[in-house]
């Protein structure tokens, strides 16, 4: 195959322009899913996929494609790309980096002149978080047939806005069908969030698969009281089953699989008052194992862990599994193809699975799916020190210029 060089320099300085958006003093980007930071940063990009010669589409999820043609128009695409909303207070590298990734394979492809076979489609995802809007994955999620239109364009955040009216406030309600029809085959680039590439001295991950995990919405209903003059034995505390139960998911996360995660991530106490017996928690837990089964029977333990909870506290309670994901084995042939395209690159690689949910969890549903991890700096992830060296940036996008290429010849 010709040669095609990356342009490290425009790339980086895209990069950090990008980043400018959203920028939280700590050095992190806060631009969660159609909010009005969601906006320029979707706002650029197709800014530079124009400039790229892409023909830009929008789809009815405000997922972003940019397309560039190839020698056979009627041949399924190679779809490749990430995502672009962030956590709250999140890292700069999640999901960035496999969408301006994606952007600068196309244009060294361009400034090489190569025209693959295939046409080659960048994509930016909506939602990938779930933060704001759960479930998350959202628009892969509609796009791969997971979740109905309707449905999606209804989940409301937590004032009550729903994803269908903030799209359409952000201008990104696009009119193209939010449906797969023929991909060929879906890479994703994207930061590990873990500890391994890093421990193991390495640059490129090939990902075998990803986790199954579940979302689980807990709500305990008591009595609010005073703090002091109410005996011990009267109280009806709703932190305290709250409590219980966080400490039930952490014991569950040793005996229940070896590679079983846990957390109560996201705590919401009323009236949340220091002398105030807490009425009402509503709380969340992620439970997480590349084996189903044991992701299956996590939930069911953490569903008896709440009932007990209120048993014991006299409380009423609500348990709701939001999110179920099954775990995703990708497919071999492109597996093999990033393999192979880390060693052309010149770069040793690990192959590992990704306890971290991604977008390609959905597309692997409909198309041939692969993922090449690049690696942490400690493992951080979903906070503003995320980082992850630039030469390791630059390698992974090595190998994902190289995987495309492959797989978009025909
Ligand atoms: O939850 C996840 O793993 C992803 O960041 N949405
Ligand atoms: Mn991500
Ligand atoms: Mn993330």
């Amino acid at each position: 195959m010709s040669k095609v060089t990356l342009d490290e320099r425009r790339f980086r300085e895209r990069f950090e322009e990008f980043n400018e958006i959203g920028a939280t003093a700590a050095g992190g980007v806060d631009r969660p899913a159609l909010s009005d930071e969601n906006r320029a940063a979707r706002d650029l990009l197709v800014e530079w996929f124009r400039d790229a010669g892409l023909e830009v589409r929008i789809d009815e999820m405000g997922n972003i494609f940019g397309r560039r043609e190839g020698r056979e128009p009627d041949a399924d695409p190679v779809l490749f790309g990430s995502h672009v909303d962030s956590q709250y207070n999140g890292g700069r590298f999640d999901g960035v980096v496999g969408v301006l990734g994606a952007l600068e394979v196309v244009q060294a492809l361009d400034d090489a002149g190569v025209v693959t076979d295939r046409p080659l489609e960048v994509v930016s995802w909506s939602n990938e978080e779930g933060v704001r809007f759960q479930p998350d994955m959202l628009g892969s999620g509609v796009y791969a047939g997971q979740f109905d239109l309707e449905y999606a364009l209804g989940v409301e955040d937590d004032d009550g806005r729903t994803f269908g009216d903030e799209l359409e406030r952000i201008g990104y309600d696009g009119d193209a069908p939010c449906e797969a029809d023929g991909v060929h085959c879906y890479f994703e680039l994207h930061v590990e969030q873990g500890p391994y590439l890093e421990d193991a001295g390495l640059s490129v991950g090939v990902v075998e698969g990803v986790f199954g995990f579940s979302w689980m919405n807990v709500a305990f209903e008591g009595q609010a009281n005073h703090a002091g003059p109410t005996p011990m034995d009267m109280r009806q505390d709703a932190f305290v089953a709250t409590a219980d139960v966080t400490k039930a998911v952490r014991e569950l996360t040793a005996t229940g699989g070896e590679d079983l995660v846990g957390t109560v991530g996201s705590v919401d106490v009323w009236p949340n008052a220091i002398n105030v017996i807490p009425e009402r928690v509503e709380f969340t837990v992620d439970v997480r194992s590349y084996d189903d089964d044991v992701v299956d029977r996590a939930v069911d333990r953490v569903r008896e862990e709440v009932a007990w909870a209120a048993d014991r506290e006299g409380l009423e309670f609500a348990f709701e599994e939001i999110m179920r994901l099954d775990a995703s084995a990708f497919d071999d042939d492109c597996i093999e193809t990033i393999a192979a395209a880390a060693a052309d690159a010149g770069y040793e690689y690990e192959r590992l699975v990704s306890g971290a949910g991604h977008d390609a969890s959905y597309l692997n549903a409909i198309a041939p799916t692969g993922m090449i991890f690049v690696p942490s700096v400690d493992g951080v992830s979903h906070r503003e020190s995320e980082f992850t060296e630039w030469a390791d940036v630059v390698a992974g996008t090595e190998v994902l210029l190289r995987a495309v290429r492959e797989q978009a010849t025909v």
